[in-house]
């Protein structure tokens, strides 16, 4: 990978402490557009902690990372599943110093895909799960309604090896407004079964629940050096109405 440029930022353990004023969710909203690479040699190679969302096609990736940052088109998300097909990567951090970076990975398990361009994407993800340097979380998008698939394990049992050497994991159970609080209960105790000891989290983007839950997550992963991101409260008001999702 000599040939690909280096993108070269401040390390996020150099920099200052970071100012109270800066709340994860602010953070997340300075997110912009970094690159898109159909293979993985055309990746910038960078030292800035870089978070993975994958999880199979139609999951919710795109949205989610839409409705973190609060950027309706940021990432591309569509009702026609296999929309994603390229590794985007965007930018996280105040004042255009990127001190994260957010991939948002193609989704698998689409059925319409030709099978040997299905096996090359496998190729190219197991490659970048294992081998990207500054990969620091994984989050794996699940549509509880569909548990995890056998796609999904076997994602995990790639990235076991590195999860055990401290990668960070988290697994989203999407559309949580698709299911009843009794449904939301058991699908989180199934999928903390099922995570190995990672986090998992309800998240809906249609009624923006567990957002901020996520975004002080992710703030902790890339910034251990500046202290744990006061909770949020649960009595703090959503910050953007629901929109219309389709799915
Ligand atoms: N009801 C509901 N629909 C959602 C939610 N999140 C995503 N969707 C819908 O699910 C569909 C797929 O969303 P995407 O974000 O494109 O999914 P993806 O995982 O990026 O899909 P690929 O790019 O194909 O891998 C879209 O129609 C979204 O509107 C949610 O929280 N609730
Ligand atoms: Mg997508």
């Amino acid at each position: 990978m000599s040939s690909s440029p280096r993108v070269s930022t401040p390390s996020p353990q150099a920099a200052p402490a970071t100012p109270p004023a800066v709340t994860p969710m602010g953070w997340m909203h300075t997110a912009r557009f970094l690159t898109t690479a159909a293979q993985l040699h055309h990746l910038p190679e960078m030292d800035t902690p870089e978070i993975a969302f994958v999880g199979r096609s139609n999951a919710g990736k795109s949205t989610c990372i839409n409705t973190l940052t609060q950027k309706k088109q940021l990432a591309f998300a569509s009702k026609k599943p296999g929309r994603t097909q390229h590794i985007n990567l965007f930018a996280l951090g105040k004042q255009g110093i990127t001190d994260t970076v957010l991939a948002d990975l193609p989704g698998y398990g689409y059925a319409a895909v030709a099978k040997m361009d299905k096996l090359r994407w496998q190729q190219v993800m197991a490659n970048y799960l294992v081998s990207r340097e500054n990969l620091t979380g994984i989050v794996m998008m699940c549509d509880p309604r569909h548990g995890l698939t056998e796609l999904d394990d076997i994602l995990l049992e790639v990235i076991r090896p590195r999860v055990e050497e401290g990668l960070k994991f988290l697994i989203i159970l999407t559309k949580a407004d698709k299911l009843t609080r009794a449904e939301q209960a058991k699908a989180l105790s199934i999928a903390r079964l099922q995570a190995g000891g990672g986090e998992v989290k309800l998240f809906s983007a249609l009624k923006k629940q567990g957002v901020d839950e996520v975004a002080k997550l992710l703030w902790d992963w890339t910034h251990p050096s500046a202290g744990t991101a006061p909770s949020p409260s649960p009595t703090e008001p959503p910050e953007a109405e629901p929109e219309a999702l389709d799915e």
